[in-house]
């Protein structure tokens, strides 16, 4: 799969209400996903660190620079390895949301 269409698939995944923007509550499962845990304030602190514009809310652009950043050594950043994991688990269109 392109790594253009693989940000696009996990994107759509974890934008549950189709806005084509990633609110606090959908990284929240983003991360209940890989196994973590995320308070909606935590949640919420993370998306507007992530966010680019202002808006509290994560755009396809703001995932991909999340996901580019991120790198074994930010273990500390537990929302960009969560991203990472979880557009790396996306190779193929069987993957299915655990809710
Ligand atoms: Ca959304
Ligand atoms: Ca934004």
């Amino acid at each position: 799969m392109e790594k253009l269409q693989q940000y696009t698939h996990v994107f759509r995944q974890l934008d549950k209400n189709g806005d084509g923007k990633l609110s606090a509550p959908e990284l929240q499962i983003c991360i209940g996903k890989v196994g973590g845990e995320l308070t909606l304030e935590e949640a919420e602190i993370a998306a507007a660190m992530m966010d680019s514009d202002g808006d509290g809310l994560l755009s396809m652009e703001d995932l991909i620079k999340v996901v580019e950043d991120a790198n074994e050594e930010e273990k500390a950043n537990d929302l960009k390895m969560a991203f990472k994991i979880t557009v790396d688990d996306c190779k193929g269109d069987d993957v299915v949301m655990k809710n």
